[in-house]
């Protein structure tokens, strides 16, 4: 052995650390027991569930820190350049059994823990889930994180430390009912606080003129404190870094009004402080406009760009070559501040010319876009910005002013109308622009930023979202992962186009009824658990028919709803057709001020309750709304189902991920040519996919059609009747009107034409219906999904960001 790990010199007793190195596995129940009684302060036969948790988290935490100091070595010794992703959202869920994972621990914990005579799975479960996110934006970046240290690309996820994440959602008379989250209430084990990375952020005040330089002298002022998580990618040989920050008071006590026994006055500062990384903003593409939510935004993007800046001035004394050592992603406009506070940290303080210090800054930085819905394009009105920003606004005034000089043809600015738009600064201040997939990426091109695009053709460039296969196949469904390994060896973990090499198998009747198994062997999983903590039976041989998303009027829960109300009536008339039965499953939050959205679920819970009641269709037709939907739920529901609802108005959902979970795990898509859907049916073939719905075309030309609500309601009588019942109050006997809202704007506005796409759905779901009545058929076109979705994983995506937007590399050994 070299007598040397991590730069520190080992005693012979101290050899246990070198060996664990290599081998993870050794000393993991001592180890446990250790953390046990040292950290947790328990022995064995007092410790509960929560206690055994500590201790495992501990000693796998041990084994993570060893492979990060090594990274972070790696990277200082290459001189490697760095990545940054800088996020208001990170949804990384449960965080043990995915180190477990990639640190290829499970058996051993699962057999100390036999050994221990505890409930490994039960000791699994009891951590928190980290919902530190809204959606798929969220997720998309705890994906990321996950491929950038399995990719060994040395990288930092950049956010903020919420002490309250996304509400906990319970449904009271079928109502959601919204409680604050409360996952740092327990130790978090994961994160090492760094009181020494803290900086200072402002508000407010005034801007001094000092020659062509400014001097920002803010009246109002936070710390930003630093705490990191190490990230462990596969198979433990590179772990990068999330370091989320926490606002605090700068002065934090008032001892004088203390003194003066008002101690609600003396707490007053450090509270207020504190507001700024005190809760998630629960909106999912909507820009909730508020001035916390700015300053949310700008302190999180000044601390990371002072970090970043601080870290490479320690290793380089030439700051023109920050574009070639850092990138940094903008994920959404949520950071767009960046690109002036750069520019701010250039110019101002470091003294370099203006217009060079744009170029440096737009060398480095890079915009994603997620979304074209007008109402989530973030825009800050110049009275607020000026106010909590005044330097920058006339900081924006002059890259607006350099723009225009450089694109002599430019009109529009990003200062424009009282207002200041963040996607046309996010734009100009990057020298890459991406869209989630091809067609998304296409209509930015076409429409919002089409007179940007005309300037700078190079600019916008495709990056399809993807997926981690180690949480969203390998950890999550080890039936079919154990299938799969067992077919073409283990290289698929992180190479996940090798599931190509499954579709020879899939005329080996083994191996497809080896996956018919799995498939089965899931739902009766969840079946169970639906039935002890939810009091809902179903029936396993029933197709799992699952929508889990947002509820937004864009993703159409309302018709997939509606579609349940016409089956239901269909089947009561005909209750002998030979109906293939179905379990139609919902799960998602809507944002706690989305009236509309709250209705939607209020609705689908009421018709759940007559429709499961109703003894003529209840062999045939079951409707469930799961609550409190997040990442650990979704990582129960996918494994188990057949059918992926992915129906959203063609040209709103930028790209989707839970599309991809689902095709990986061997469901079928039933879904309109909508983001991501179009490039998944390119891949498993159209054979495989249930397609419906108007195009992205089509529905733009449809909204022009003078009542084309009406006119696809007067075409349709299942789509009246099923209107007509919720009209009636078929499902809110008590209270007629309770959803007048949505009929009325059904049958009137329909914006996300439900109404026109109904009939199509319905036909769609009938070829469904069929398909499933075909078991032998269904399950190898549900194999031949899992086998066409290797393109899919996140590692394919960080790649393409590698090469065409940061231009980094892989220090993997
Ligand atoms: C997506 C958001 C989003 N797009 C504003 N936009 C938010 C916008 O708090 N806010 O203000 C929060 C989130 N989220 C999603 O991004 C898209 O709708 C999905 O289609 C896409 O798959 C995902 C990841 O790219």
């Amino acid at each position: 052995f070299p007598d040397k790990v991590c730069g520190i010199y080992v005693t012979a007793n101290n050899r246990n650390i070198m060996l664990r190195a290599q081998m993870p596995h050794i000393g993991l129940r001592e180890d446990i027991l250790r953390q046990l009684a040292y950290v947790v302060g328990k022995d064995p036969e007092h410790a509960t569930l929560y206690d055994w948790r500590i201790a495992l988290s501990h000693a796998v935490r041990e084994r993570i820190v060893d492979r990060w100091f090594a990274s972070t070595r790696r990277t200082y010794e290459e001189g490697a350049k760095r990545v940054y992703y800088l996020s208001m959202e990170f949804l990384i869920g449960r965080l043990l059994e995915d180190a477990i994972t990639n640190l290829r621990l499970d058996e051993a914990a699962e057999l100390a823990f036999r050994e221990l005579g505890i409930d490994y799975a039960a000791v699994l479960l009891d951590e928190p889930d980290a919902a530190l996110g809204n959606g798929g934006l969220g997720r998309l970046a705890a994906c990321f994180l996950e491929s950038l240290s399995t990719i060994g690309c040395p990288a930092y996820g950049y956010g903020i430390r919420y002490e309250h994440g996304l509400f906990r959602q319970s449904f009271e008379d079928g109502r959601q009912v919204e409680a604050p989250e409360t996952w740092l209430l327990q130790h978090h084990v994961w994160e090492f606080e760094r009181p020494e990375a803290m900086f200072q952020i402002g508000f407010g005040g005034e801007v001094r003129e000092a020659g062509a330089r400014a001097v920002w002298e803010p009246t109002e002022a936070v710390f930003a404190e630093a705490y990191d998580t190490p990230i462990v990618g596969w198979q433990g040989r590179w772990a990068n870094t999330l370091r989320l920050w926490s606002a605090r008071a700068v002065d934090p006590f008032d001892l004088e009004r203390f003194n003066l026994g008002d101690y609600v006055a003396a707490a007053a500062p450090e509270a207020l402080a504190r507001t700024i990384s005190r809760v998630l903003y629960p909106d999912d593409t909507t820009e909730p406009g508020k001035e916390l939510r700015l300053k949310q935004e700008f302190f999180f993007t000044a601390a990371s760009l002072r970090d970043i800046l601080r870290r490479f001035d320690s290793e380089y004394d030439d700051i023109r070559k920050l574009p070639a050592k850092v990138a940094i992603q903008l994920n959404d406009t949520h950071p767009a501040i960046a690109g002036p506070e750069l520019v701010r940290l250039l110019h101002d303080e470091r003294g370099l010319e203006f217009d060079e210090a744009v170029a440096l800054a737009r060398g480095t930085l890079s915009y994603t876009n997620h979304t074209l819905l007008p109402e989530a394009l973030e825009k800050w009105s110049e009275g607020l910005m000026g106010r909590l920003l005044p330097r920058h606004m006339t900081l924006i005034e002059r890259i607006d002013a350099l723009h225009a000089r450089e694109n002599p043809t430019r009109k529009a600015a990003a200062r424009a109308n009282g207002q200041v738009n963040m996607g046309e600064l996010s734009f100009v201040m990057a020298h890459k622009v991406n869209g989630v997939s091809a067609l998304h990426t296409e209509l930015m091109k076409a429409t919002v930023f089409e007179d940007l695009h005309q300037l700078h053709p190079d600019r916008i460039v495709n990056q399809t979202n993807g997926v981690t296969p180690r949480r969203w196949l390998l950890s999550c469904n080890p039936r079919l992962s154990a299938l799969v390994t067992e077919a073409i060896g283990e290289d698929w973990v992180d190479d996940l186009e090798q599931l190509a090499r499954l579709e020879p198998r899939l005329s080996d009747a083994g191996f497809v009824e080896g996956f018919a198994a799995a498939k089965r062997a899931n739902k009766v999983d969840l079946s169970n658990w639906m039935a002890q903590g939810h009091d809902l039976l179903v029936d396993p041989e029933a197709m799992f028919d699952v929508q889990i998303k947002r509820i937004h009027e864009y993703k159409r829960q309302h018709l997939n709803i509606l579609e349940a109300i016409a089956l239901w009536q269909e089947i009561r008339a005909n209750p002998d057709a030979g109906w293939a039965p179905r379990v139609k499953i919902f799960g998602g939050k809507a944002a706690p001020g989305y009236v509309f959205a709250k209705k939607i679920i209020r609705l689908i819970n009421d018709v759940a309750r007559v429709v499961n009641a109703d003894p003529v269709t209840s062999p045939h037709l079951k409707v469930v709304f799961l609550p409190n939907y997040n990442v650990s739920l979704a990582e129960r529901l996918i494994p188990a189902a057949d059918l992926s609802e992915q129906i959203s108005t063609a040209g709103k959902e930028a790209s989707g991920t839970g599309n991809m979970k689902f095709a990986l795990n061997g469901a079928l898509t039933i879904g309109t040519l909508d983001g991501a859907n179009v490039e998944i049916r390119e891949r498993v073939g159209e054979e495989n996919f249930f397609l419906f719905g108007m195009t992205a075309d089509e529905v733009v030309n449809r909204r022009d059609i003078a009542n084309h609500a009406a006119k696809a309601i007067a075409a349709d009588t299942r789509l009246e009747l099923a209107l007509k019942a919720i009209r009636e109050g078929a499902f809110s006997p008590k209270e007629r009107d309770r959803y007048r809202d949505i009929t009325d704007n059904l049958a009137g506005p329909d914006y996300f034409l439900v109404c026109s796409d109904f009939a199509d759905y319905w036909r769609a779901q009938r070829e469904a219906d069929a398909a499933y009545r075909d078991s032998a058929a269904w399950t190898r076109k549900a194999a031949l999904n899992t086998a066409r979705s290797g393109w899919f994983s996140s590692d394919r995506t960080i790649r393409g960001y590698m090469g065409e937007i940061w231009n980094a590399g892989s220090l993997n050994p």
